[in-house]
C-alpha cells in the first residue's frame, strides 16, 4: 500500500468485478453497450440492470465518463469511461487516456464516492502499451489528488502478474520510501 497526500493507493492482481469499492471503473467503448475484456466481465457479473442504464445514457465520448449502479457486484457504482484506441502515440492518445482517469475521479467526487478501483484502461483490445499506460494512469490519479484531494483510496486492479509488477515498479519509483 502506498500513500500520497493522505490518499491510499493500492495495487491488486485479479478481477475487478470482485472488488468492493464505492465504484469500479469500466474500460468501455463509445456505445456503452458492452463488449469483451473487462467490459464484458462487468456486465456479466453485474447483470442486466447495468446495460439498461447504459442504454438510457446513450453513449460516451472518448476520455469522458458516465455512471451506473453496479447490479450484483459488491461495489456500489460502475463508472464507465472510454479510453483511446492506441495508434502510434501521435493521435492524442495520452491526453485522452489521462482524461479517462481524471474524469472518472471527477464523477466519483460528484457522487461523493471515496474508494475507486481502476483497471488498466485501453491496454487490452485497444492496444495501448502497458508501460506507457501505467505512467499516464498514475499521473492522472496523482494530479486529481493534488487538485481536488477528495478521495480516500484508489485501487489499481491488474489482471496479469506482469501488469501488477509493472505498477509496483512505477509506484515504488514514484511513492516508495
Ligand atoms: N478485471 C480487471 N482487469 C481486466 C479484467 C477483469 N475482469 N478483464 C480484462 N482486464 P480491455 P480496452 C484487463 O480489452 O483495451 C471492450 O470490448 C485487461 O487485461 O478490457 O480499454 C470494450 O467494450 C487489460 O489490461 O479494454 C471496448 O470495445 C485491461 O483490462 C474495448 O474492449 C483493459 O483491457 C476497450 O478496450
Amino acid at each position: 500500500m502506498y500513500k500520497y497526500r493522505g490518499v491510499k493507493i493500492s495495487i491488486v492482481e485479479g478481477d475487478i468485478t470482485k472488488i468492493k469499492a464505492d465504484a469500479i471503473v469500466n474500460a468501455a467503448n463509445n456505445t456503452l453497450l458492452g463488449g469483451g475484456g473487462v467490459d464484458g466481465a462487468i456486465h456479466r457479473a453485474g447483470g442486466p440492470t447495468i446495460l439498461e442504464q447504459c442504454k438510457k445514457i446513450g453513449g460516451c465520448p472518448t476520455g469522458e465518463a458516465r455512471i451506473t449502479t453496479a447490479g450484483n457486484m459488491p461495489s456500489k457504482y460502475v463508472i464507465h469511461t472510454v479510453g483511446p484506441i492506441y495508434d502510434d502515440g501521435t493521435k492524442n492518445e495520452e491526453q485522452l487516456l489521462y482524461n479517462a482517469y481524471y474524469n472518472s475521479l471527477k464523477l466519483a467526487k460528484e457522487y461523493k464516492l471515496k474508494t475507486v478501483a481502476f483497471p488498466s484502461i485501453s491496454t487490452g483490445v485497444y492496444g495501448y502499451p502497458k508501460n506507457k499506460a501505467g505512467r499516464v494512469a498514475i499521473r492522472g490519479v496523482m494530479d486529481f489528488i493534488n487538485n481536488e484531494n477528495d478521495i480516500e483510496e484508489i485501487i489499481f486492479v491488474l489482471f496479469s502478474k506482469d501488469n501488477y509488477l509493472l505498477y509496483k515498479e512505477l509506484l515504488d519509483d514514484e511513492l516508495g520510501d
